[in-house]
């Protein structure tokens, strides 16, 4: 448990924050079943505290960029949700019009800037962001996610070094959630300690439990003070655990049934939900109102994505590259 305290506002923001992120989630995995959702969809479950806790260490205007199990973080960055669920629908009114999908949410007025299929083809994307803040002096920070896979990229080698080099404002944040895909970290990598990889480039690299989001805004506090304050880069790796399947079709046959019930036992949202039943920081009809208004949310997203339209077919090669002069600012959000 980490030592800080914070304010009661502060509590219920994680604790909703977070059951809106897992609700969204669970529901988006419901109506994919229902064949409502086609291709891929890989749910955050589990890993929920990592971008509440980052969300409440940085500012609005900082950057954030992750991979394709990416459907919470615009959230956190003040999209409403509503967008997300559509883009999942492939709907028009989704925050990439219907033309992404589960692994391309984007949404520039909000500095979310995807959503990359390519495992950690936005490492190098999060470093450019950061090159561009400090090239125009500006004090934002990039915060670049990716999975324990990743870091066996080429690309994030040759990131680190050109990050660390040139001093970039950029975080650069290791999900472990111990899986890429149905491989285990120890079958993939000789270095199990992920955050070591960071060292042999002297950046500076911590760890930190990635189910307490707690410990999460205390570490990314510090980390984007470092960060803003011109010093460059760090890696931080977030242990965490995924609950789900990696995609929808996963038999899951590289773990066992305890090893999941093991992870749900710490469960990041039950933990402040326990934080705040102890500290007596709610009552339970405080809770339950929060209970409501998340289910209300969750209602009010399905509904919005089930009426939209699609993308109209004349559209079919709109947006596949950038258009001189266009402006990807989306209307709806
Ligand atoms: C360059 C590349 N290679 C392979 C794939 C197929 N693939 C998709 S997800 C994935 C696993 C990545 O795992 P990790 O980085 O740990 O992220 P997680 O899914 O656990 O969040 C792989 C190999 C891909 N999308 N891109
Ligand atoms: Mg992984």
């Amino acid at each position: 448990m980490a030592k800080a305290t914070y304010s009661k506002e502060q509590y219920l923001k994680w604790y909703e924050e977070m059951l809106v992120y897992r609700r969204i989630e669970e529901r988006a995995g419901m109506v994919y079943t229902q064949q409502k959702i086609r291709g891929f969809l890989h749910l955050y479950i589990g890993q929920e505290a990592i971008v509440a806790g980052v969300i409440s260490a940085i500012r609005p205007d900082d950057n954030m960029i992750a991979g394709y199990r990416n459907h919470v973080q615009p959230i956190g960055k003040g999209m409403h949700p509503k967008y997300m669920m559509a883009e999942l629908y492939g709907k028009v009114t989704g925050c990439s019009k219907g033309m992404g999908g589960s692994m391309h949410m984007f949404s520039k007025e909000h500095r979310f800037y995807g959503g990359h299929g390519i495992v950690g083809g936005q490492i190098p994307m999060g470093a450019g962001l950061a090159f561009a803040d400090k090239y125009r002096n500006e004090d934002r920070v990039t915060i670049c996610y990716f999975g324990d896979g990743a870091t066996r990229q080429g690309a994030f080698h040759e990131t680190m070094n050109l990050a660390m080099l040139w001093k970039l404002p950029v975080l650069f944040v290791i999900e472990n959630n111990k899986y890429a895909m149905g491989t285990a970290v120890e079958r993939a990598s000789n270095v199990t300690d992920l955050k070591n990889l960071g060292l042999s480039y002297n950046m500076p690299s911590v760890d930190v439990n990635g189910m307490d989001v707690e410990a999460v805004h205390e570490c990314f506090t510090l980390a984007v003070a470092h960060a803003r304050k011109g010093n460059g880069p760090m890696l931080i790796e977030a242990e965490t655990y995924r609950y789900k399947g990696h995609s929808m079709s996963d038999p899951q046959k590289y773990r066992t049934k305890e090893e999941v019930e093991q992870y749900k036992n710490l469960d990041p949202i039950e933990k402040v939900l326990q934080t705040i039943r102890s500290k007596k920081i709610a009552t339970e009809e405080e809770i339950d109102i929060i209970h409501s208004r998340v289910n209300d949310l969750i209602e009010e997203c399905v509904k919005f994505a089930e009426e939209s339209p699609y993308p109209s077919p004349e559209d079919l090669y709109k947006y596949v590259y950038s258009e001189p002069g266009y402006p990807f600012i989306m209307d709806n959000q």
